[in-house]
C-alpha cells in the first residue's frame, strides 16, 4: 500500500444527519464559479473547509439556458458551485478539510493530499459519510481535486458525465507571497451526457459527435468556469497589463489551448499531485499550449493592441457549435444580422477585451504596402457529395477561377516587417473568414467574424461574393498559419488552410521548401491525414554538411501527428529552434531527440544537419480514419490503442 503523508479519517455514517433525498427536495442551483474567492476560513495557519457533495441544477448558458442535474460540491451552509470551490491557501498552512457525501452513490475523492510523497491517493467516500483529510499545503503550485461518481472507479481522470462538475481548483502560494488580485483562474470541465440530461436529440450534434467518437447518445458541452460560450465570462485588461492566468484541465480529455494575437509566456506544468515551476530561461513562449486531460498551467501575457480577442481549445468539436444546448438554439441577433461569433462557437471560449486608450482605430494607412490578393474558391463533388474549398494566392494577373481547388491552399510567403496588404475575396458558396494563427496584428484583422475589432468596429465574416482587407505587419519570422475561424468542423476538413511562413527582412534564402502541412484531406469519416494535401510525400534531398531548417505545422480538426527522423531504427537529434513561430531563447535552441507530439494549433520549427551522405526516414505516424477507429472501438479497444497510420518519407543525404 502507499504510504499517505496526510491523516485521513473515516469517520463513518452518520445515523443523525438528514436523510438522503435525490428526487423529493427541489435541488438548488449550482453558482458558476469564477474562481476569485478562495473556499474555507484560514487561522493563524489552519484552513478550516467543510465540503459537501450534493445534487444541484446546473445551468451552462445562464438561467435563460436549460439546467442539467448535476453532482456539485458546495461549502456546507452555502451553495453548490461548477466547478467547486476553489482551495488556495500559502505554502505551510494546515488543512482540515471535511467532505461530506450526500449523495445515493459511492463518491470517490482525488487531490485532498500533500505534495511531497509518493503519488497522487483517493479515497472513497460511502454515501451519507464524512471524511477528514488532514495534511500540510506544502508544495507552491497550480493543482486540482475532484471527485468520481461514475461507473469507472479504476479512472484516474476527472469525470465527464454527472460527476464532470464536481472539481476545483487547489493551489498553493509561496509562503509570505499574497495571491495576486488580478490574476484568473480558468477551469476547463467537460461534460458528455448532454444529450441523455436534456431528453433531446440533435441532429448537428449528432453528425458532429462522431469525430470525437464518444457513444451516439451523448453529444459534450465543454465548459470554462461552468459556462460554455457565448456564456463564459469576458476578461477586460488595459493595454500593457500583465494579464496572469492559471489554467486547469479538470476534463478527462486534452485540450489545445490557443491564445488569438499575443504570444504567452507559460511559467509553470503540472498536474494534481506535481507542478514545476520554470526558471526564467526554462519558461516557453506559445500561442498554442497541450494540456492533457488533469494538468495546470500558469501563464502570463501582456495586451499591447486594443480590441476583441478569444482563448480557446483549438479542437473543432470542443469550440463547435453544435454543442450549444438545442432547448435554446435561437440565434442572438443584431439589428435583424446574426451574431456570427456568438452563434458558430460554443464551448471552450473566453471573449478577451482589450480597452483601447481613447476612440478604438485602425492604424494608419502604409501607402507603400506590399499587395497580395486570396480567393476562396468551391469545387463541387470534392470529397464525395461534399464540395472541397481552398484558399489560393493570386500569382499572376488572372484570378484563380471561382471552382478551382488548390490542394493544399497556397503558402503564403510574408516578410518580417513588411507592411502588407491581403485582399479575401470570397468566390466560394460559403460564408468563410481567415484567422492569421500566430501572427501580432490589428484585432479588426483577426478573421474571428463579428467579434475582432471593438464596438461597432467589427469585422464580419465574409459572405459569398463579398471580399476582405486585411493589413498586418509580420512582427516575428517564423512558421504560422492561416486557416478559416468559420464552421471549422466542415471547413477545416474541406481545404480552408495554409502555411504561413515569414521570412526574415531582406536577402535571407527563402527556406519554405521544407513545410510539413498536417491535416485531414476531406470533411468525410473515411478521410485520411494528409500531409501537405497528400497521404503521401516525395523523397527528401538534403546536402550534406548544410542546415535545413523543417517546419511542421499541425491543423488538423482534432488529430495529434507523431513525427521522427530515425536512421537504421535508431532515432535522430535536430536542433529545436522555434514553436509556434516564436524563436527559442539559446538554453532552448539545442539539439534534441526527434520525438515530435504535434497538436492542433502548433507550429514547430527544427534544423537538420547531416555530417556525411546517408539515408534516413522521416516517419509520420498518424491517427487512422475516424471510421477505422470507431469500428476498433466498437469492438472495445481503448482510445489510447487505436490504430494509426504511419507515412514514411525517404530522407537522402547527398
Ligand atoms: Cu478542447
Amino acid at each position: 500500500m502507499t504510504p499517505l503523508l496526510f491523516a485521513l479519517l473515516q469517520i463513518g455514517l452518520v445515523s443523525h444527519s438528514a436523510p438522503i433525498h435525490t428526487h423529493a427536495l427541489p435541488l438548488s442551483t449550482a453558482i458558476a464559479n469564477d474562481n476569485r474567492v478562495a473556499a474555507g476560513r484560514l487561522a493563524r495557519g489552519v484552513l478550516t473547509l467543510d465540503l459537501e457533495a450534493r445534487e444541484a441544477l446546473w445551468y451552462p448558458e445562464e438561467s435563460a439556458g436549460p439546467a442539467i442535474q448535476i453532482v456539485a460540491f458546495a461549502e456546507a451552509g452555502g451553495p453548490p458551485r461548477a466547478p467547486g470551490p476553489m482551495i488556495r491557501v500559502p505554502a505551510g498552512t494546515q488543512m482540515r478539510i471535511t467532505v461530506r457525501n450526500t449523495l445515493s452513490v459511492p463518491m470517490r475523492l482525488w487531490g485532498l493530499q500533500d505534495r511531497s510523497g509518493s503519488g497522487l491517493d483517493s479515497s472513497v467516500i460511502v454515501p451519507g459519510a464524512v471524511q477528514i483529510f488532514q495534511f500540510r499545503a506544502d508544495i507552491p503550485g497550480t493543482f486540482l481535486y475532484w471527485g468520481r461518481t461514475g461507473v469507472r472507479p479504476a479512472s484516474t481522470l476527472p469525470g465527464a458525465m454527472k460527476d464532470a462538475l464536481l472539481s476545483g481548483a487547489f493551489i498553493v502560494d509561496p509562503a509570505g507571497v499574497a495571491p495576486r488580485k488580478d490574476e484568473r483562474v480558468l477551469m476547463i470541465s467537460l461534460f458528455a451526457d448532454t444529450v441523455t440530461a436534456l431528453g433531446l436529440k440533435s441532429a448537428r450534434a449528432d453528425q458532429e459527435l462522431q469525430r470525437e467518437l464518444i457513444v451516439r447518445e451523448r453529444w459534450f458541452l465543454a465548459t470554462i468556469n461552468g459556462r460554455s460560450w457565448p456564456h463564459t465570462e469576458r476578461l477586460t485588461y488595459n493595454l500593457g497589463d500583465t494579464v496572469r492566468w492559471r489554467v486547469i484541465n479538470a476534463s478527462p480529455a486534452p485540450h489545445p489551448m490557443h491564445l488569438h494575437g499575443f504570444y504567452f509566456d507559460v511559467h509553470s506544468r503540472g498536474d494534481a499531485n506535481r507542478d514545476t515551476i520554470y526558471t526564467p530561461s526554462r519558461e516557453r513562449k506559445a500561442v498554442t499550449e497541450w494540456m492533457p486531460a488533469a494538468t495546470t498551467m500558469a501563464m502570463t501575457w501582456i495586451p499591447t493592441r486594443p480590441g476583441n480577442w478569444v482563448f480557446h481549445c483549438h479542437i473543432v468539436t470542443h469550440i463547435s457549435d453544435a454543442a450549444r444546448l438545442p432547448q435554446v438554439d435561437k440565434p442572438s441577433m443584431a439589428n435583424g444580422h446574426m451574431n456570427h461569433a456568438e452563434n458558430a462557437m460554443a464551448g471552450l471560449v473566453v471573449g478577451l477585451r482589450v480597452l483601447p486608450k481613447g476612440k478604438f482605430a485602425l492604424a494608419p494607412q502604409n501607402s507603400s504596402r506590399r499587395r497580395l490578393r486570396v480567393f476562396v474558391t468551391q469545387r463541387e463533388h470534392a470529397y464525395g457529395e461534399q464540395p472541397g474549398y481552398s484558399y489560393i494566392l493570386q500569382e499572376g494577373p488572372t484570378p484563380p477561377a471561382p471552382d478551382s481547388l488548390r490542394i493544399p491552399s497556397s503558402t503564403i510567403t510574408l516578410h518580417q516587417n513588411e507592411p502588407t496588404e491581403i485582399t479575401v475575396v470570397n468566390v466560394s458558396k460559403a460564408t468563410a473568414t481567415i484567422h492569421w494563427h500566430g501572427i501580432e496584428l490589428e484585432s479588426y484583422y483577426d478573421g474571428v467574424g463579428d467579434w475582432s475589432g471593438w464596438n461597432n468596429y467589427v469585422a464580419p465574416p465574409i459572405a459569398p461574393g463579398d471580399s476582405f482587407v486585411v493589413r498586418l505587419t509580420p512582427q516575428r519570422a517564423g512558421t504560422f498559419i492561416y486557416h478559416t475561424h468559420t464552421n471549422e468542423n466542415t471547413q477545416l476538413s474541406s481545404g480552408l488552410y495554409g502555411a504561413l511562413i515569414v521570412l526574415p527582412p531582406n536577402g535571407v534564402a527563402d527556406t519554405t521548401d521544407r513545410v510539413f502541412l498536417l491535416g485531414i484531406g476531406g470533411p468525410g469519416d473515411s478521410a485520411h491525414a494528409v500531409i501537405n494535401g497528400a497521404s503521401t510525400h516525395p523523397p527528401i534531398d538534403l546536402r550534406a554538411g548544410v542546415p535545413r531548417r523543417f517546419r511542421f505545422i499541425n491543423i488538423s480538426p482534432l488529430e495529434s501527428h507523431n513525427v521522427q527522423l530515425v536512421s537504421g531504427g535508431t532515432v535522430q537529434s535536430w536542433r529545436a529552434l522555434a514553436k509556434d513561430g516564436a524563436d527559442l531563447s539559446p538554453q532552448q535552441a539545442v539539439s534534441v531527440p526527434s520525438t515530435l507530439q504535434l497538436h492542433p494549433g502548433e507550429t514547430y520549427d527544427f534544423e537538420v544537419l547531416r555530417a556525411k551522405p546517408e539515408s534516413l526516414t522521416l516517419r509520420v505516424s498518424s491517427p487512422e480514419t475516424i471510421q477505422v477507429r470507431r469500428t476498433f472501438m466498437a469492438k472495445g479497444v481503448l482510445r489510447e490503442a487505436l490504430p494509426r497510420v504511419t507515412t514514411e518519407i525517404p530522407v537522402t543525404v547527398r
